[in-house]
């Protein structure tokens, strides 16, 4: 067994950490109180290589595997989640889903400049009653020959502004169930296509969550993924990919804030000495950091599980269920280790603190990954 990674893998790594430190870290503070979405920032993430990480060279992508699609995730969201949940729904949600299912035709037309990052995705299953219970699709596409006529609301969608192609999960045939959904492949600006208002939230603020609605539009049949009724297992086979970014999101969190309480204790001083050198913050930083390191171990099982082409449905659950919790576990220690510090905005561990709460909500709640793994284990 080898835990260490490759010197290729480390200088990815390197390049990631830098470039968040460099670029992302500049207004990380400013863009989550005013909701601005990094546009810059995912122009240069596109032009790393960042955007289409693990996507074949052919469509433009860094070919690049999933281990290193984890470390540059983990980097960014040290710094930056609402840049890096931009990074991780592109590659693993978008692209990865293309590339896999896609047609010729349709990863040379969207896979593309998806890849490059000249463009961005969105990936559209939630509905307004239709999260976790993913099966119940009340979004309509239905069969008109050459084309399926759309209908329906799309909510919390990242990238639900800034997209410009976007993966919607529809119901064609309700009396088949989840074998009668289907994925399409939807641009901005078809007609009756309409964005919703912006959501304003807790964390990940920077990030561009709309709910999304259509209106009788029109989709070319070309623009289908995959057979017909393929929809709901395209959905579930792309987001156990996605479970791994988000895993790494949270990993990158907590990490992020580890550092940083670390670095203030072994700053600020209290009754005489510096406050890591009293035991109450020292075990805190030990448990931090044991969690942190099972989270790391865990992600980059999943992730390697992915590039050997073992199943990765149960290491992508139990490694998103366990790095957000650590994500979740570790922030609110490293507020309290900077004390009245650490409820202000300058210290960024409040931020770090708000926008690991969703790592545990998006792309299948905590309560979804343990019906994931107890399925899984009981089955076997
Ligand atoms: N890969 C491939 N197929 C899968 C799969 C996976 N990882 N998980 C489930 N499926 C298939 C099942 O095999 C089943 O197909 P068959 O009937 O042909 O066997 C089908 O999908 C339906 O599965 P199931 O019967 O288990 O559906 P449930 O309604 O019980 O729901 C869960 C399963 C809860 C796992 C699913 O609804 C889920 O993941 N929900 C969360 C969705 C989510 O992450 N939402 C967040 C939105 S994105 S931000």
């Amino acid at each position: 067994m080898d835990f260490s990674i490759s010197e290729e893998q480390k200088m990815i790594q390197e390049a990631a950490r830098e470039f968040a430190q460099n670029e992302l870290l500049p207004g990380v503070i400013e863009r989550d109180e005013t909701q601005k979405f990094p546009a810059e920032q995912v122009k240069r993430m596109g032009e790393l290589g960042f955007m289409g990480m693990m996507v074949d060279p052919k469509y433009g992508g860094s070919g690049l595997d999933t281990v290193s699609y984890a470390l540059v995730m983990e980097e960014l969201s040290k710094i930056d989640a609402s840049s890096s949940v931009v990074v991780s729904v592109n590659n693993s949600l978008v692209c990865w889903g293309l590339e896999t299912y896609g047609t010729e035709e349709q990863k040379t037309k969207y896979l593309k400049p998806l890849a490059t990052g000249e463009i961005i995705g969105a990936f559209c299953l939630s509905e307004p009653e239709a999260g976790s219970d993913a099966t119940s699709q009340k979004t309509t596409a239905i069969d008109k020959g050459d084309h399926y006529i759309l209908n329906g609301t799309k909510n919390w969608i990242t990238n639900g502004n800034s997209a410009s192609v976007y993966l919607v999960i529809a119901q064609t045939d309700k009396d088949k169930g989840h074998k009668g959904i289907n994925a399409l492949i939807v641009e901005k600006g078809m007609p009756g296509f309409e964005i919703g208002p912006k959501e304003n939230k807790l964390g990940i603020r920077g990030s561009d969550t709309h709910s999304l609605n259509f209106n009788d539009v029109k989709v070319p049949k070309e623009n289908r993924i995959g057979e017909d009724g393929f929809g709901f297992k395209f959905a579930m086979k792309t987001l156990a990919g996605g479970r791994i970014g988000i895993a790494s999101q949270a990993l990158g969190i907590a990490a992020g804030a580890y550092e940083l309480a670390k670095k203030y204790a072994k700053e600020r001083k209290a009754f005489g000495t510096e406050i890591a050198n009293h035991q109450a913050i020292a075990f805190k930083l030990a448990d931090m950091h044991t969690q942190i390191e099972a989270a790391r171990l865990l992600v980059y099982k999943a992730a390697r599980d992915k590039d050997i082409g073992a199943n990765y449905d149960l290491s992508g659950a139990i490694a998103k269920l366990h790095a957000s919790k650590t994500a979740m576990d570790t922030t609110i220690e490293a507020v309290q280790i900077h004390g009245g510090n650490g409820f202000v905005k300058d210290y960024h561990v409040e931020r770090l603190m708000r926008d690991a709460k969703i790592t545990q909500i998006y792309e299948g709640t905590s309560e979804i990954q343990k019906i994931v793994i107890s399925r899984s284990i009981l089955r076997n």
